[in-house]
């Protein structure tokens, strides 16, 4: 007894222990107790405390004007002027080289030196009633042979969505049979990059080796995915099946493809020869961006008869959604971005991409041309697309289906839509950033946005989705004096500048275009409006427009470079987002992804059987 009395004295748990057991209360008795309390806290501080996290940050409620009729048109007309002053400055320093180097007045020839920014432009001018800068650009255009000097590679990708998609909507626009027999040599002299198993075309038609296409094995997601629509309209317009059979051998190919270690998305790299993906990389920014886009575009172009591409489309935005789409800690900013899976190692970037600004218009279009409720309707199974992946991405279409689709659809669309634009008018300059490292989590960790959208639906539905109610731009950091204050200003805005650049890009303003267009709602004018103001005020040259370098700071650098999709593509879609006229309405036009609109139609039934098209 003594002995127990020293350990008892010495020992306060035995003290403890013995004491319960007389009380009756064994070990087992206060094990449970113990899992029970530590199961209550989980509980509290995952979900309770989380939700209030997410209540924190209530939307704010702007007034957008309506405007005048007169007032859009007059912007619509700046946004001419703006491409009058680009183009010309072109023709005057450039033409017929491909692009403009605006600080120089030099040319510069990167793609292949056959003009691309006079045939990139093509369609703009049509659009814009630009009949003088057309004429003088078609003479060069119908001349051209595509001819190159010997030992140089002719990418397969760039060629495709500027010049093939530039002649091949020109001609849409004007019937001229000049553009289409021009698209039709084009299409014909690429067509070496298909020589490959798989019916996924390489890199680069390569004259090093006579006209082969460049022999590396793996191709890049949005370069080997992104030509459907210009050869199934090519094949279309010239009656050729071989242009024809280009476009499904692609379509077939991913069908087949076994996509259940990626959720049914497409991953970024594929083994061109086999036909398979050969990374667990899931982006839709830089090397995926349109491949994503053509699934949707090519079951549209082809008036919603290429199932095939639809199935591929659900299953991609509904992983998407699941697994990239995340909101911000402090101001509840809606983006998406990327996944590397390794082994069983899953590193989410947290990178938002400019690039990836084209995904919330994408995922718009869906929302105005698809039944996304009543997929059914249009003979899809929606349980049997999903039957095929293991279960937690079996899991993930039932996730989503606590909402309407279209309703998910369109809130994620604007939510990350006016993130795009908040990475504009955050900067001093108003311009966006080419990339951004967005905070990815408070003391609770990263917020997925489905997260997010189910503690908002079990509250009731209050206020406007997590991430897509009107929020304010960031105040800055001008008052900061200290470093305390400069790093509490930084955190408040929620992401760090990763590449300060903006290279003139259309995604952000494309996105607000097809929000304009499907909602009516004046503010993703006002937006592009803002946009176009900062190119005007930040961009604009003597000769042209140029890239920007820091685009976060009060003194910008010109960079010498005005790319062609400046001109096919931003002042398009903003001219577009201005003009009360729709040249192009959405439901009988698709854009590629150099917004080169081509008509929607339909194959005959004789068309169908020659080409095998079911
Ligand atoms: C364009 O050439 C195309 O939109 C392409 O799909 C992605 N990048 C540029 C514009 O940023």
């Amino acid at each position: 007894m003594t002995i127990l009395g020293d350990i008892l004295r010495s020992n306060p748990a035995a003290k403890i222990s013995t004491s319960l057991h007389r009380k009756g209360i064994s070990i087992r008795h206060v094990a449970f107790a113990l899992a029970f309390s530590i199961s209550l806290w989980t509980i509290y501080y995952n979900y309770l405390r989380r939700s209030d996290e997410l209540q924190l940050f209530p939307e704010e409620v702007f007034y957008y004007p309506p405007e005048t009729p007169e007032v859009w048109s007059d912007r619509a007309l700046q946004v001419k002027n703006a491409f009058l002053h680009a183009y010309h400055g072109y023709e005057r320093y450039a033409f017929p080289r491909d692009e403009l180097r605006p600080l120089t007045n030099e040319s510069i020839d990167n793609f292949n030196g056959w003009g691309v920014t006079a045939v990139d432009s093509l369609d703009t001018m049509l659009l814009m009633g630009l009949q003088e800068e057309y004429k003088r650009a078609l003479p060069m255009v119908q001349q051209s042979n595509f001819s190159l000097p010997q030992n140089l590679d002719v990418p397969f990708f760039e060629t495709t969505i500027r010049y093939l998609g530039g002649l091949l909507s020109a001609y849409a626009l004007t019937n001229d049979d000049t553009l289409r027999a021009k698209a039709d040599v084009l299409g014909t002299l690429l067509s070496p990059v298909f020589n490959t198993t798989s019916g996924f075309p390489r890199f680069s038609v390569d004259t090093f080796s006579d006209y082969g296409g460049s022999h590396n094995s793996v191709g890049v997601l949005a370069e080997i995915a992104s030509f459907q629509l210009e050869y199934a309209y090519l094949g279309k317009v010239t009656g050729k099946k071989e242009h024809v059979d280009h476009a499904t051998a692609a379509t077939r190919a991913f069908a087949k493809a076994d996509l259940s270690l990626s959720g049914g998305m497409y991953p970024t790299r594929w083994d061109i020869n086999i036909g398979v993906p050969v990374n667990l990389h899931m982006s839709t920014g830089a090397l995926a961006d349109s491949g994503h886009e053509y699934t949707l575009k090519q079951y549209l172009l082809t008036a919603k008869t290429d199932k095939a591409n639809l199935e591929m489309y659900i299953r991609a935005t509904t992983h998407i959604i699941n697994n990239l789409l995340f909101i911000s800690p402090q101001r509840q900013l809606l983006y998406v971005t990327d996944i590397m899976t390794w082994k069983d190692d899953v590193r989410i970037s947290h990178q938002f991409e400019h690039l990836a600004c084209f995904f919330p218009g994408l995922l718009a279009l869906g929302v105005h041309t698809l039944p996304l409720d009543r997929l059914d309707t249009l003979g899809i199974n929606v349980t049997d697309l999903f039957k095929d992946l293991p279960v937690k991405h079996r899991k993930a279409y039932e996730e989503l289906a606590h909402f309407n689709l279209a309703d998910l659809h369109l809130w994620a669309a604007q939510g990350i839509a006016q993130t795009c634009y908040l990475t504009y008018a955050d900067q001093p300059t108003g311009l966006g950033p080419e990339t951004v490292q967005m905070r990815s989590g408070g003391p609770f960790g990263e917020i997925p946005w489905m997260e997010a959208m189910q503690v908002w639906r079990k509250r009731g539905r209050k206020g406007s989705p997590p991430g897509v109610g009107d929020k304010r731009q960031w105040a800055g950091d001008h008052n900061a004096t200290t470093a305390k204050e400069r790093d509490i200003a930084a955190n408040s805005r929620d992401y760090g500048v990763r590449n300060q650049d903006y290279y003139l890009r259309p995604e952000a303003v494309e996105s607000f275009y097809i929000l304009w267009r499907i909602t009516g709602d004046v503010r993703w004018r006002h937006r592009g409006w803002a946009v176009f103001e900062a190119i005007e005020r930040v961009a604009k040259t003597p000769s042209g427009y140029a890239s920007v370098n820091k685009v976060n700071t009060l003194k910008p650098k010109l960079q010498d470079s005005m790319p062609s999709y400046f001109l096919a593509e931003t002042l398009k879609y903003l001219y577009l987002l201005f003009t009360d006229e729709d040249p192009v309405p959405l439901d009988k036009w698709v854009f590629n992804t150099e917004a080169h609109p081509f008509p929607v139609f339909e194959w005959s039934a004789s068309e169908k059987a020659a080409y095998g098209i079911p």
